[in-house]
């Protein structure tokens, strides 16, 4: 699609992400988003919601869908986002998300939803028994971004695509309601060394909640021991590390350990590689890289317990949290419906 109006939008710049309350956190989750999050909340308005709408497009029990809620959130300010500078709410809480979603369904072609990658993924070859709402998902979230005319969605490589999609709606709606520049075209903040952090079993699969090997994973919640048996039992290959990146070409384990090395430690690949270079895995690179991990994510799943032990602190945030978010999202959701045409809008 062209876009006919070549104005950019001169809305605020704002950003709005989310993340599923549908397990524990991942590795993944913390470097592609968590870490993201915090280092935006210093540069512009930030609004990061528990996407539990997202949640049930796959059964979730309703007991552990309230208590995974609450440990997402837990999770955000433990990783030090800040709820008196970002806010922070359940996406189930803001009716707004679900109202625009159901007019976007109607600007959102079906052919472009066919395209959606993750879709295709989750359901492999048993699409027909997949929910509606997860073949609509990518439009629910382009109205989780749109209802506040976010400009900014940090994200992992995984949601690249859904982005797009983002932005195909926003151009097709401001297009056919005549509205040039209403919604801005979010860009999608992917870049970084932790955009994709892959499977500790399979070097080609994201790390994923929904892997059901729990040793595919380090979660958040994963004490030092469990930390370092995954650590140790994580697939390399036989050969040595490389000296440079070059060398890492074609062995997608040992890339992935030591991507996940340099986006904890902050050191670029090459200058890991430097250190271990010739070494076996086992050496001093695995045991070293379980000492980084507990490092990094011990405070973190420390403050999450602490921060769980009085649910009643998480929920004052939500609360306060989602009346914020309506604040913001309720009169973009009452001029679309004026653009739209609907009666009393
Ligand atoms: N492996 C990953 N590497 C980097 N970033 C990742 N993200 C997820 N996996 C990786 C990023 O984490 C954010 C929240 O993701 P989500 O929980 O809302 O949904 P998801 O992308 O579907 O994550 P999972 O963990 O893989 O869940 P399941 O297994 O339920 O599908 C997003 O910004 C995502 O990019």
């Amino acid at each position: 699609m062209t876009d006919p109006t070549p104005v950019p939008y001169a809305g605020p710049e704002r950003v709005l992400s989310g993340v599923q309350p549908t397990g524990d956190l991942h590795l993944g989750n913390y470097l592609g988003a968590l870490v993201k999050f915090v280092a935006m909340q210093e540069r512009m308005q930030c609004l990061y919601c528990v996407v539990d709408l997202h949640a049930i497009t796959q059964w979730q029990d309703p007991k552990a869908l309230i208590s995974q809620t609450r440990e997402i959130a837990a999770a955000y300010i433990a990783a030090g986002v800040d709820p008196k500078k970002a806010i922070i709410f359940p996406q189930s809480a803001v009716p707004e998300h679900t109202e625009l979603a159901w007019i976007f369904q109607c600007v959102a072609r079906l052919g472009w939803l066919d395209r959606m990658t993750q879709f295709k993924e989750k359901t492999g070859k048993h699409k027909e028994r997949a929910s509606v709402g997860l073949y609509t998902y990518p439009v629910l979230q382009a109205a989780d971004i749109l209802v506040y005319q976010a400009t900014h969605v940090p994200v992992g490589e995984d949601q690249r695509q859904h982005l797009e999609l983002t932005r195909d709606i926003a151009q097709k709606f401001n297009h056919d309601f005549e509205a040039p520049n209403f919604f801005p075209l979010p860009q999608a903040m992917v870049e970084g060394p932790g955009a994709r952090i892959m499977s500790l079993r399979d070097g080609t699969a994201k790390m994923s909640k929904s892997d059901p090997s729990d040793a595919s994973r380090i979660t958040l919640t994963d004490d030092a021991d469990a930390i370092a048996g995954k650590i140790r039992k994580a697939k390399t290959d036989p050969e040595p590390l490389p000296s440079d990146e070059e060398g890492l070409k074609g062995r997608p384990e040992a890339e992935n350990l030591v991507g996940i090395f340099a986006a904890l430690s902050g050191q670029t690949r090459a200058q890991i590689l430097a250190t271990y270079a010739g070494q076996g895995f086992g050496q001093s690179f695995k045991p070293d890289l379980a000492n980084l991990l507990v490092e990094k994510l011990g405070p973190v799943s420390g403050e999450m317990r602490r921060l769980l032990a009085d649910p009643s602190q998480i929920d004052a945030i939500l609360a306060d949290g989602a009346q914020q978010a309506r604040a913001i999202a309720a009169p973009v959701v009452a001029q679309t419906k004026k653009l739209v045409g609907f009666w009393g809008a």
